[in-house]
């Protein structure tokens, strides 16, 4: 067997289930050969960010995996393996390289070497016969403890190269947890606390510990928030649900943590970024349950730390919990449910005029609600992007089923909505499956409708196009004034149609709810749909300056 075969073989016992592409890469014809099903894009930003949505909607038990040309094809896709670092998503991404005489000769593009900073392990295979070996550390690196991207650069002269049979064993993740006496005291702390809240991320999705996390608030009665990343770990109509936090939040969310005595990181690194929620740290404590202990006091003082794994602590948690309440609970649910609802009350009700707006151009909140009332929510997968749909999208939009929503945040490429709505399409044909955008964002990577379009990737794509980066209007008041800087333009319902895909441009308030309708029932029949609302500059969204401010 030749190197690129035994690449190929790999995957299938590891269960990869598609390779995403683009050319030229000799591992495409091989997974071909070796059924399995290629997928080709139309760059590789986007082939990567499929990967990436992929291996979030399998919790990482199966990776996504992508490969593309050496030089040109690596250079190209950096932006997408660091978006993916930043997010700590695993997945496999396979380039070529220059053959092995060359690889440190300038200009030569060497990708282990310049990955280093945006990957979780990067190598080359410099002997033909140690890529059994490399795939295997591949696998194992991206889905044990963090997860995170694995680059395997083969050298341009090895992937022919005859290795002969080998043994190779899928690999597995390996879970673990803390010990006993720190969850002793974590409960402690959580017990005696007066307002404590919890904070999931996305670590509660890795670790299907979904049901583990409801069980524990549930018998604490501790309202739960979330970051972007662990958006839908919890469901946001229970009535201990406070929503998420980012850049933008309810209200609810704002006002505990301001008053939180407690504060408990559930699969959360508590990274300090400007689209999450900036913790307050006096006077709070801190326990901490992350995976990865490189996350203990980085951004905030770690008063108890628990590294595991999030389902098994949970579980040893609760175990300790109901011990210690004999059966009883602390007695403060109505208490607790009464303060949520209404500070979730007050703060919808400042926003309903903009939610329901009929004003002309159209608010994208008015489309966002109307989205949000007339797809099935618990059957969808919707995913933000960078700039204002973002913080219009998150604070508003209730997820109430697991992975239903891909947040993301600790970088915010413009355009990494597309890719991601097409790898969740590819885990699961059977949802609905949306990215909302900005005309800025797709700017960025729209050409891969056409992916969607050709690879029958019925996705629903909603954009919001105002014709401008509306986000950066306040900043660039001097060049906009002189040049109109921020301005952009474009005809998008078009675009999808010249693309073989459903577009359709929608000015009127009321023709949102039945374009849904018209696009929806296009993506049930198998084609991808692009709904361009023409809307307003809106600059304002739900961040802790509004929510400090009197309305
Ligand atoms: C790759 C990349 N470059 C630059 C930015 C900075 N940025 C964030 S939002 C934004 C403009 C967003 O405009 P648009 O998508 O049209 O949304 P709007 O604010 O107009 O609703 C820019 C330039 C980014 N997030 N990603
Ligand atoms: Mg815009």
């Amino acid at each position: 067997m030749r190197v690129v075969q035994a690449i190929a073989e790999i995957m299938k016992r590891e269960g990869v289930e598609f390779l995403i592409a683009y050319p030229l890469n000799p591992l495409i014809e091989a997974c071909a050969d070796a059924d399995i099903r290629t997928i080709i894009v139309r760059q590789e930003r986007t082939g990567i960010h499929m990967a990436d949505a992929f291996s979030r909607m399998r919790s990482g038990k199966h990776v996504g995996v992508f490969c593309m040309q050496g030089g040109p094809g690596t250079e190209n896709a950096f932006g997408a393996v660091a978006q993916a670092y930043s997010e700590s998503v695993p997945l496999i991404v396979i380039p070529g390289g220059p053959a092995r005489g060359g690889a440190w000769v300038k200009p030569s593009f060497n990708a282990a070497l310049n990955y280093q900073h945006v990957t979780k392990w990067a190598e080359t295979v410099n002997a033909p016969g140690g890529i059994v070996a490399t795939m295997r550390r591949a696998f194992t690196q991206a889905r044990n403890g963090r997860p995170g991207p694995v680059l395997v650069e083969v050298p341009g002269d090895v992937w022919q190269e005859e290795i002969g049979d080998f043994e190779y064993r899928p690999t597995a993740r390996f879970r673990y947890e803390p010990d006993a006496v720190a969850v002793e005291d974590a409960v402690d702390v959580l017990l005696k606390a007066e307002r404590p809240i919890i904070y999931a991320g996305q670590g509660v999705h890795y670790a299907e510990a979904w049901e583990e996390l409801k069980a524990f608030a549930e018998l604490m009665e501790i309202p739960v928030t979330t970051s972007l990343e662990g958006k839908s770990a919890f469901p946001e109509t229970h009535p201990l649900s406070l929503g998420s936090g980012g850049v933008a939040m309810p209200g609810s969310v704002y006002q505990h943590v301001r008053e939180a005595d407690v504060v408990f990181g559930v699969g959360a690194s508590f990274t300090a970024t400007g689209f999450g929620i900036r913790f307050p740290t006096a006077g709070k404590t801190f326990i901490h349950l992350t995976i990865d202990p490189t996350d203990v006091n980085k951004n905030i003082p770690t008063d108890h730390a628990l590294i595991g794994d999030a389902k098994l602590t949970l579980a040893a948690l609760t175990e300790a919990a109901s011990e210690r309440l004999g059966g009883k609970t602390r007695g403060r649910r109505e208490e607790v449910v009464s303060r949520i609802k209404t500070q979730k009350d007050e703060w919808l009700q400042k926003w309903m005029p903009k939610l329901t707006s009929a004003a002309v151009p159209i608010t994208p909140y008015r489309v966002l609600w109307d989205l949000l009332h007339t797809v099935d929510v618990p059957s969808s997968i919707i995913t933000h992007d960078a700039g204002s749909p973002r913080d219009e999208l998150s604070p508003f939009w209730t997820a109430t089923t697991p992975l239903s929503y891909i947040g993301w945040g600790k970088s915010t490429q413009l355009g990494y909505g597309l890719g991601l709505a097409m790898g969740a399409k590819l885990a699961h044909p059977e949802k609905l499956c949306m990215n909302f955008w900005g005309d800025a964002a797709i700017g960025m990577t729209g050409m891969d409708f056409e992916t969607a379009v050709r690879e029958r990737i019925p996705i629903l794509s909603v954009l919001s196009n105002n014709f401008a980066m509306a986000m950066e209007m306040p900043v660039m008041k001097i060049s906009d004034a002189k040049y109109n800087s921020t301005d952009i333009s474009g005809n998008y319902a078009d675009f999808a149609k010249a693309l073989g895909g459903y577009g359709e441009r929608v000015t009127d308030p009321n023709e949102i709810v039945p374009a849904i309708k018209r696009a929806v029932a296009q993506t049930e029949s198998g084609r991808p749909a692009l709904l361009e609302f023409i809307t307003s500059k809106e600059i304002e969204y739900s961040t802790p300056a509004v929510l400090d401010r009197p309305y």
